[in-house]
């Protein structure tokens, strides 16, 4: 199945390279005149030229979704990363490229018409990327901003055919202790799940992300394929996809497992809803290191508001 929907907002490729990509190939240029220093700072951040996807990229960018203040350069954000699998900090940049990302290939299953296993690059070839420039809010109350390419959840479900009785999508991210040494703390709930309604995943607004700047994403973001759910704490934004399952009833996240208490199914942003040990109400955002207030569901209220309106006795905000 193809699916493609052309949007009013699409714009050619070549009139939509954003400004971040000009100033990244200026930086290459100067490197390279230089000497390869900036180039080689590339491929050390987990740049991997050799992606069999790398030819999709630069994908147009969609300018529905405008940012509030300036990206987060990848030099930063692809060093502070949670990628628990990895360790359980935030310097795991390295230790992430153990992860093979190909052959990779994503089990779609439960409540569909008919269970696939589709190869990435083959779901990479019926899809088509976009670029968005997203804030992200990590429950830890720390900020970033990041160019995502990918393209929105609502597709992958399209192309998945669930059957009426599917309430809720299922992801679940790779399971490989011998190279994941977070995986062999038998404690933890591997492998790391998470859990979102149909309603949710078919807003706009949910992204499964493919690349970063440009380009196929680092593996510490979560390569091939992860979500980002702009609105909702960092932790539902899932890494590493290898299973979307859908089904009736809301089978427990691994985070909802571990500390139920402290990182709840909703994890909608929310200033006001401290979490048990922390205040919400400000965020250090990654750019700059300034402190900024946070703001409901992240600022996409206009977005995601009215799925939760009948939900007022649920936990939303948690
Ligand atoms: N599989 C998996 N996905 C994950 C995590 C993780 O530990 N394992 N951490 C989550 C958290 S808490 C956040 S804030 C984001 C971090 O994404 P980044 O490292 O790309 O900034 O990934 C989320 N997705
Ligand atoms: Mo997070």
């Amino acid at each position: 199945m193809f699916v493609h929907r052309r949007r009013g907002w699409e714009i050619k490729e070549s009139a939509a390279t954003p400004e971040w990509a000009y100033l990244n190939r200026r930086q290459l240029a100067l490197g390279l005149a230089a000497g390869s220093i900036i180039a080689f700072a590339g491929r050390a951040l987990g740049g991997d030229e050799a992606d069999p996807s790398a030819g999709l990229y630069p994908a147009a960018n969609n300018d529905r979704y405008v940012l509030d203040r300036p990206l987060t350069d990848e030099e930063i954000t692809a060093r502070y990363n949670n990628f628990y699998e990895f360790g359980s900090h935030k310097e795991i940049w390295e230790r992430a490229q153990e992860l093979k990302v190909r052959p990779w290939s994503v089990l779609v299953d439960g409540l569909v018409e008919a269970e696939q296993t589709i190869a990435i690059d083959d779901l990479f070839a019926k899809i088509r990327f976009e670029e968005r420039l997203y804030r992200h809010r990590c429950v830890e109350a720390w900020s970033m901003t990041v160019p995502w390419t990918g393209f929105p959840l609502a597709d992958l479900v399209a192309l998945a055919k669930p059957l009426a009785s599917a309430k809720y999508v299922v992801f679940q991210t790779f399971m490989d202790p011998d190279i994941a040494p977070g995986q062999r703390q038998s404690w933890y709930p591997w492998p790391y799940t998470e859990v979102v309604t149909i309603a949710e995943a078919t807003n706009e607004l949910a992204f499964l992300v493919t690349g970063a700047y440009g380009k196929p994403m680092a593996k510490q973001f979560g390569a091939p394929l992860r979500l980002h759910l702009p609105w909702k704490y960092g932790f539902k934004s899932i890494k590493s996809i290898v299973r979307v399952t859908f089904a009736e009833e809301r089978p427990k996240t691994y985070w909802e497992t571990l500390v139920p208490d402290e990182y709840g199914f909703w994890a909608n942003v929310n200033p006001e809803v401290s979490h048990p040990r922390w205040s919400q109400a400000t965020e250090r955002f990654l750019a700059t290191g300034e402190r900024l207030p946070t703001q409901l569901y992240n600022g996409y209220g206009e977005f995601v508001a009215s799925l939760y309106t009948g939900l007022k006795n649920e936990p939303l905000f948690m």
